[in-house]
């Protein structure tokens, strides 16, 4: 498969006998389409509801909406009991491995005991329906078991990622008002424990709203300890009944919030509610990774703190009946080919991960992943931001042997579950692309004025109509909800903050957030198009770009680029080649401005590119919040490598 191949729309058919047992077939979105709202209806009854609903959706007032009105299910009950019930709690529902190497193996049965005692153990906390119960948490299974028995009785969880400073998690507790905190002492990362209980401590201190602290003990390091405050989970949980009788909560009781960076220095804390979100996530996992529960090993390698983890490893799998996988560390522990490892390990069918760990394993070789067995594979995901063809074509080749489709899903925190993905059974897959709205999904590509773009044409990713797994607010904040999503095209239009366009076949591209579009001299050039042509150079490992506000053009672009291992790096005759290579590729006007040879890129922990803080670096300017990047001295790195005048 050649560069020119991909350029020119190569797709890779669906593999026949994948298509032929697929759980959906291409019959799903004119069924969609004649009905949407039946559609979606279908969807719900996929789950046990304990009342039906009366209406589907009251989109009366918009942009607040309601689905599955006057119905009525208890979450907890649907991904743990009723498996159990059915026959199926010897089944395992998650195979964890640590990163030390130990084990645990935790079938349906066991899980419904573990939630059912943690639930007994908030009650005893007195904690009550519509309380939020902060979990602060590495990847071990309590994280999982602490979010279903909220779910169970109706307390809001609000997750905040392990590696989230002191700071963050204050700021998260005080806006949601928590009043409880699950936490560990620690969790093990890149082979050392990494300490959580201090955090939890720094932050509970400046808020007022906290009144007991659950500790798991996993990395047994010593922590403070204030009494009458802090709990030992295996001092309160394990003595609890494996006895709870779910209640049922209505469709829109809540059900989590989860906090993610918006454009001011306010996190936003997403709302997520009930019926609606199990429908989308627990359908779409089914449908998108074409999820067999009774023979698939489902890996989505996320960490449990971003809406991925939510949604594929917690809520839609276990909906769903899957057997998955959950781990706690880092890929490169103890040796690179840690995951490969325990793909072969446990025969896993279908890994869900992001761009920047396949361009990690690129930039690592493919002798790693040629050193295991990854024959089990079946299905491959994608998310997180834009695939790259050459990111896809070597993932397809080393990971997928060829033979696994690539679904590479775009969605948001905010819209809870797969929005823009092909399905693995029916589309043919265009390496880069997203390709097709959601069967039940009405996504558009719009300019300024909010009127439908024609081919080939870039503009901003548009949802036109509501879906279940909607968020519904933001948290103690309607009007910044109306004002951020709702209110430049309308009050029914929801606006995703993505630029985008449809190629001739209808197929939809994404481009990055609409602050990475760069405009050149008046044209618009999207980041991640130039990163896309950096990286299909044999020399680029990874990229980076972004727009610097320049005097005479309005922007010029500035790249970063890691070099593959192999590549010399020869100075000015590479950068020289470079250029000239983005020039060719995607036309003069693209030509980078200034690109610079770094080691590292800051990403945020959850592996997005900080484009601001290079923005900072290209504008020479005095380097912004570093806070939440997952290593702070990659920006001296680069510093330390920029010309001395710059
Ligand atoms: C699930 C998740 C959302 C933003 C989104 C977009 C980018 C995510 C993508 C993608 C292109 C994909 N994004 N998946 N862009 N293709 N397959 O990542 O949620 O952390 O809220 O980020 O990520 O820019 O707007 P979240």
């Amino acid at each position: 498969m050649s560069e020119s191949d991909v350029q020119e729309g190569h797709r890779f058919p669906a593999p026949e006998q994948l298509a032929a047992q697929a759980n959906v077939g291409a019959d799903v979105y004119a069924e969609a389409e004649r009905d949407r709202l039946a559609f979606w209806e279908s969807a719900a009854r996929r789950l046990s509801w304990a009342q039906e609903w009366d209406q589907v959706l009251d989109w009366s007032n918009p942009p607040f909406a309601k689905w599955f009105v006057g119905g009525k299910l208890n979450i907890a009950y649907n991904c743990v009991d009723r498996h159990v019930e059915d026959g199926h709690g010897e089944q395992v529902a998650y195979h964890w491995e640590g990163e030390p190497g130990d084990t645990r193996t935790i079938t349906y049965a066991q899980l419904k005991d573990e939630v059912c005692k943690a639930a007994n153990a908030l009650l005893e906390l007195g904690v009550q329906a519509g309380d939020r119960v902060a979990v602060y948490m590495p990847m071990i299974p309590e994280a999982v078991v602490a979010m279903l028995a909220c779910a169970r009785i109706g307390a809001v969880h609000m997750v905040v990622f392990g590696g989230f400073s002191s700071d963050a998690l204050a700021s998260r507790i005080t806006d949601s008002g928590a009043v409880v905190v699950v936490t560990s002492d620690g969790g093990y990362r890149r082979g050392a424990p990494s300490a959580l209980k201090p955090a939890v401590d720094e932050a509970v201190a400046r808020t007022d709203s906290v009144r007991n602290v659950l500790v798991v003990r996993r990395t047994e390091q010593d922590v403070e300890w204030t009494e009458g405050r802090d709990l030992w989970w295996h001092d309160v949980v394990d003595r609890q009944s494996t006895e709870h009788t779910p209640e049922a909560f209505d469709a829109e009781h809540p059900l989590y919030i989860m906090y993610t960076s918006g454009t001011t220095a306010k996190p936003k804390g997403i709302l997520h509610t009930s019926g609606g979100y199990l429908t989308q996530v627990a359908y779409s996992h089914w449908a998108s990774f074409d999820l067999k529960p009774d023979t698939d090993v489902f890996w989505t390698s996320a960490d449990i703190g971003w809406v991925t983890g939510h949604s594929y490893i917690v809520y839609g799998p276990l909906a769903n009946r899957a057997t998955s996988i959950m781990y706690e560390g880092t890929p490169e522990t103890p040796h690179r080919g840690r995951w490969f490892e325990i793909i072969e390990k446990y025969g896993v069918t279908i890994l869900y991960t992001a761009p920047t760990v396949i361009r990690t394993f690129m930039k690592w070789g493919e002798d790693v992943p040629a050193g295991f067995d990854l024959s089990s594979l079946r299905v491959l995901g994608s998310v997180g931001e834009p695939i790259n063809p050459e990111a896809w074509l070597w993932y397809h080749k080393n990971i997928g042997g060829g033979r696994c489709p690539i679904v590479d899903t775009w969605w948001q925190t905010e819209t809870g579950a797969h929005m823009i993905n092909p399905l693995p059974g029916v589309t043919d897959l265009k390496p880069g692309s997203a390709q097709t709205p959601f069967p039940g999904i009405s996504a558009k590509v719009v300019d300024d004025e909010g009127n439908e773009l024609g081919d080939d044409t870039t503009g901003l990713l548009v949802l036109t109509e509501p879906w279940p797994s909607m968020l519904r607010t933001i948290w103690g904040d309607d009007d910044r909800y109306v004002d951020t999503y709702w209110s430049r095209f309308g009050t029914e239009v929801y606006f995703a903050g993505d630029g985008a366009k449809k190629d001739d076949d209808g197929d939809i591209w994404l481009l990055g957030r609409v602050d990475d579009v760069m405009n050149v001299s008046g044209h618009r050039i999207s980041t991640t198009e130039v990163e896309s042509s950096l990286v299909a150079h044999p020399a680029v490992a990874e990229a980076a770009v972004v727009g610097a506000s320049d005097p005479t053009t309005g922007q010029g672009i500035v790249a970063f680029v890691i070099l593959r291992g192999s590549a010399e790096d020869s100075g000015d005759e590479l950068v020289q080649t470079l250029r000239t290579h983005v020039a060719r590729d995607i036309g003069p006007i693209a030509k980078p401005r200034q690109i610079m040879v770094v080691q590292e890129l800051p990403k945020t922990r959850s592996g997005k590119i900080m484009r601001r803080l290079l923005r900072d670096i290209a504008e020479n300017r005095e380097l912004g919040d570093v806070t939440t990047l997952t290593d702070s001295s990659v920006m001296n790195l680069i510093k330390d490598k920029l010309p001395a005048n710059s």
